[in-house]
């Protein structure tokens, strides 16, 4: 679906006057149906779902250390579970309904309780009905600061997603629909970033978090009137500060920036029809106290090595959609020639044991596949390893080999976070003793 142009481009006053979310102490996240102004101020609200009222749910901020202790509370009509994504926490915190815990029914609570062992940008979202209940706003960032954080002048949150908008401004409520699943997913007609903060002054160095919350949609971002570099990945710092060029954020992947502000600054979606804007800050005076100065790579994560020849190599063909081979699934996706969760795990592994998993992309639309509990690397195609990641973007008809130590006991979910796909048959999972 196109993503009507017309609609943005008359709007973008309006946008900056929306209100950001919030970050208050957060001991209690409550599900319930709101109404937000997702479209800009002057045109209809929208139904939507979400947490203390909002959507984005409020910001979760701890340090590095800290733990995270936050009860659910299910005020909506249908079952869910929150999914912490991308923390290496306990298999019993993971928030998979039936996998790792029981649903967690309409009026009921569920304790969740962790110590996030990794500083870095994270979020939670339901893990129940999610190609809906994701799509109807039920997330929202999880923070985790370094014990020494990077010298910045703002820390800017920015949750980027897009939405199936219909005219009266509610959503269009066809969540299930085969043709989306079959094909690149629920792509939005309206999309924009959700800020934590707009307003910076000239000079300012920022540290922008960008959280791609979007059921479907990759978002190639460009950074307008920003000058740095990418410090982290998925929550994970890179190894080596990276250039601002060719951003691109798959469903469920995060991405840290360190820029400082040399004009106005804007998140752009750079989409195959044009530039897009998401959102822009407003600048106010100057910061005359900030030095230039290159851009530091944040402390480094403390992940277990992989034994790369003592490594288990499995294979995963990534199968099916419109304009796919036959495959030996019952379902529109399947991963291996089996839709769903198979009653055996696609791997198993002794805690600590490294594999090299090849995904082999077999059909005609990207997918992000998203392992629970682990952080991975990519391995590059000259043979080395590159950054952490928990989500991995494979492309059509491309392979991506990925190295991950299975070090976190558990069964963990596998599975594709376009959650049309992960709906309709692929999904997988691991099993760590
Ligand atoms: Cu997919």
């Amino acid at each position: 679906m196109k993503l009507s142009r017309r609609t943005f481009l008359g709007s973008t006053a309006a946008m900056l006057a929306l209100p950001n979310f919030g970050n208050a102490a957060v001991n209690r996240l409550t599900a319930s149906e709101i109404s937000a102004q997702i479209l800009p101020s002057g045109q209809p609200q929208t139904d939507m779902l979400g947490f203390n009222g909002v959507s984005p749910g409020p910001e979760i901020r701890v340090k590095q250390g800290e733990a995270v202790r936050v009860q659910f509370q299910n005020s909506l009509q249908e079952g869910s579970a929150i999914h912490w994504h991308g923390i290496r926490l306990n298999n019993a915190m993971d928030g998979v309904p039936v996998m790792t815990q029981d649903l967690v029914n309409p009026g009921d609570t569920f304790d969740y309780s962790f110590t996030p062992p990794d500083a870095g940008t994270y979020w939670y979202h339901s893990h129940y009905i999610s190609y809906e209940q994701v799509a109807r706003g039920l997330y929202g960032p999880l923070i985790v600061e370094e014990q020494s954080p990077p010298d910045v002048d703002h820390d800017i949150t920015a949750v980027i997603d897009d939405w199936r908008v219909e005219r009266n401004g509610q959503l269009d409520d066809d969540f299930g629909n085969r043709h989306d699943m079959s094909h690149g997913g629920r792509m939005g007609n309206f999309a924009r970033a959700i800020l934590s903060k707009t307003q910076v002054q000239a000079g300012d160095r920022i540290r922008l978090r960008m959280i791609n919350a979007a059921t479907a949609r990759v978002f190639p971002i460009k950074l307008n009137g920003l000058e740095g570099n990418v410090v982290a990945l998925d929550g994970m710092a890179v190894s080596q500060p990276l250039p601002l060029s060719n951003l691109v954020l798959a469903p469920a992947q995060r991405m840290d920036v360190i820029v400082d502000v040399v004009g106005t600054p804007e998140i752009v979606f750079a989409s195959r029809d044009g530039d897009y804007l998401l959102r822009s800050l407003s600048v106010e005076g100057t910061n005359t106290e900030r030095t230039k100065s290159d851009i530091p790579a944040l402390p480094q994560p403390d992940l277990t090595k992989p034994n790369l020849k003592g490594a288990q190599k499995l294979t995963m063909k990534l199968q099916g959609g419109a304009m796919g081979r036959r495959h030996g699934g019952d379902d529109l996706w399947a991963l291996n020639d089996v839709s769903g969760l198979p009653s055996k795990p696609f791997g198993s592994f002794k805690a600590g044991e490294t594999a090299l998993i090849t995904l082999v992309n077999d059909s005609s639309f990207p997918h992000g596949m998203h392992l629970h509990g682990h952080h991975f690397q990519e391995v590059n195609s000259d043979g080395s390893l590159g950054n952490y990641r928990d989500t991995t973007l494979v492309e059509a008809r491309q392979s991506q080999i990925i190295a991950c130590v299975f070090d976190n006991p558990g069964r963990w979910l596998f599975h594709c976070h376009m959650l049309g796909h992960q709906a309709a048959g692929m999904k997988t999972w691991v099993a760590v003793a």
